[in-house]
């Protein structure tokens, strides 16, 4: 068990009225400024208003000792981040054709990218590290653990996934090997069933008994590890889509009847969402499948419990994100998107089967909607472009996935520009840094409160937690899941601005723009 990190560093200080130091934490004041869009009854006019909207914002700067339990341990992902955590950790390099190789965070927006914080007396701008906007928690302290329905060990998993390279899986080996995942839920209906060999590692007893266990296990992990809180993420098998029924999954209360009534429809993903939510555990769904049925968000509002999801976006939905709003905004017309893409690992051979795959199909197909929708000038209300997702498993590749997509667009007076892409990447080394992103932006949020202040007022509103769905998250999830009647955003670089925008804020920061008006004044 790693020892945990007491406080996050921060690289500035702000100087402001608005923003104090004290008592182990950050508070702010800080103006949101939107704009309320109305239109006129008689003239049909739109109307613009600026709007200010008081916000105060307070972070607790101790991180104190933060757990990760991985649902899936064993798989790619999960035995490649442990791996790969240890290996930073530890300052573990490894001997590759090229050289020393030394570990890294590359891949993580939070542990690898930076924000602009401002710019200097020359106005030169200047970047911070993202995870030294507001403190958080950093991955080598974390304490990793998890279940898996498989029973090997980290270390022989970690071999078993061929992602990392052999020099790094010799020295990593001895220390993973002692690690061993807890045994899981497993009903065979929800996953392929060429799965069905590596379930040696499975609970017992009824669906009730099954949630018991899960709970005492994050319990069990949290006091064992000495830790102030745990994040729990699922990152084992697609399962395929459960059945929303009245009556079973739609409501809090119906959810929870249907676990001890032990209810077919209840999946294992589901039931780790509401084991974690009643632990108070925040829960993060790293796969396509509607583990956040309406019954475990109504749970998860209920208990103020924290839950993310649906599925990390890794890479060709990433790039899909960046290139269709590049388009739209560029007032070009996708006409058709195709997708193909191609795997060896687990993942591919699970995806192989129709009900798994079709979650996939899902998550990866919503992706564009809301780049669509933003401009009527070029789709009318309804239309959307062809999107087509083909996946296929093909065991010699491995975890090196091929993607090809093909982006047909209408352009300037019905030409037609086609855009194809190719791209060969280790799925599991651009998906274990989003991991580590969930995680170091969910454990962020359980620190933070907020309260809207106004000058009717007649008593001091209550600080708060934000609400239970982390739409924060949607940088690193293909489908973001939020809160009911609240809109969706794909666009990567909104999302990120999210993010960037939301830390700041919390350090009492304007949002950062790209005016530079600094810079156009004579
Ligand atoms: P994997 O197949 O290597 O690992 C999944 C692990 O989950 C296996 O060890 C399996 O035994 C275990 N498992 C299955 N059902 C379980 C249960 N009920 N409880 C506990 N463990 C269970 O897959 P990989 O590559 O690690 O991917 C994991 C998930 O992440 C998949 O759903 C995949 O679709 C999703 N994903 C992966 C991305 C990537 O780039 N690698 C990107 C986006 C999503
Ligand atoms: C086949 O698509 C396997 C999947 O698990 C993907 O590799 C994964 O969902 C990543 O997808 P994307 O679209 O983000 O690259």
């Amino acid at each position: 068990a790693a020892p945990g990190s007491v406080s996050g560093a921060t690289a500035f200080k702000v100087d402001s009225p608005y923003v104090r130091y004290a008592d182990g934490a950050i508070e702010s004041d800080y103006m949101y400024d939107t704009t309320i869009v109305s239109r006129d009854a008689e003239t049909g006019q739109l109307k613009a208003k600026p709007t200010k909207v008081h916000y105060q914002f307070q972070t607790k700067t101790s991180v104190g000792r933060v757990g990760l339990m991985l649902v899936g341990w064993g798989g790619n992902n999960g035995s490649t981040v442990t791996a790969a955590i240890l290996a930073n950790k530890q300052g573990i390099s490894w001997e590759t054709r090229k050289g020393t190789q030394e570990p890294n965070y590359f891949g993580s927006v939070m542990m690898a990218s930076t924000v602009k914080l401002g710019v200097d007396e020359n106005l030169r701008d200047v970047y911070v590290p993202f995870n030294e906007v507001v403190p958080m928690a950093h991955p080598n302290d974390v304490v990793i653990g998890g279940w898996d329905i498989n029973s090997m060990n980290i270390g022989e998993a970690m071999r078993r996934a061929q992602v990392l390279p052999v020099d790094l899986q010799r020295r990593v080996y001895d220390e993973l090997k002692v690690l061993k995942p807890l045994p899981s839920v497993y009903y065979p209906d929800f996953i392929a069933a060429n799965q069905e060999e590596r379930a040696d590692n499975v609970l017992r007893g009824t669906k009730q008994e099954h949630l018991e266990q899960l709970r005492r296990d994050i319990r069990e992990f949290k006091q064992a590890n000495g830790l102030d809180r745990v994040i729990v993420m699922w990152t084992a098998n697609t399962e395929r889509y459960a059945d929303i029924i009245a009556g079973v999954n739609d409501t809090a209360d119906n959810l929870l009847q249907a676990i001890a009534d032990g209810h077919a429809e209840v999946s294992p993903s589901t039931l780790f969402a509401v084991a974690s939510i009643l632990e108070g555990a925040p829960f993060v769904n790293g796969s396509p499948q509607n583990t956040l049925v309406p019954g475990a968000i109504e749970l998860a509002e209920r208990e103020r419990s924290f839950v993310g999801g649906d599925d990390f976006k890794s890479g060709q939905t990433k790039i899909k994100s960046v290139l269709a709003e590049f388009l739209v905004n560029a007032g070009i017309k996708p006409l058709a998107i195709t997708s193909y893409n191609h795997l060896g690992n687990n993942d591919g051979r699970n995806l192989s089967a129709p009900a798994q795959f079709r979650s996939k199909e899902i998550s990866k197909s919503s992706v564009v909607d809301d780049m669509v929708g933003s401009n009527n000038l070029l789709y009318k209300k309804g239309e959307h472009p062809d999107h087509t997702i083909v996946i296929k498993y093909v065991p010699s590749v491995g975890d090196s996935k091929r993607a090809l997509d093909e982006y047909v667009s209408e352009i300037f007076m019905g030409g037609l520009n086609t855009i194809s892409i190719y791209n060969t990447c280790e799925d599991s080394l651009l998906a274990s840094p989003l991991i580590i992103d969930l995680f170091m932006m969910t454990e962020l949020m359980t620190r933070v409160t907020y309260r809207v202040k106004s000058d009717a007022d007649a008593v001091e509103p209550q600080w708060q937690p934000f609400h239970s769905v982390l739409s924060i998250l949607s940088y690193m999830l293909k489908a973001p899941v939020v809160a009911p009647n609240t809109p969706v955003v794909n666009a990567l670089a909104k999302q990120r601005m999210a993010m960037e925008n939301i830390m700041r804020a919390f350090v009492g920061l304007p949002p950062n723009n790209e005016m530079l008006l600094e810079h156009k004044a004579f």
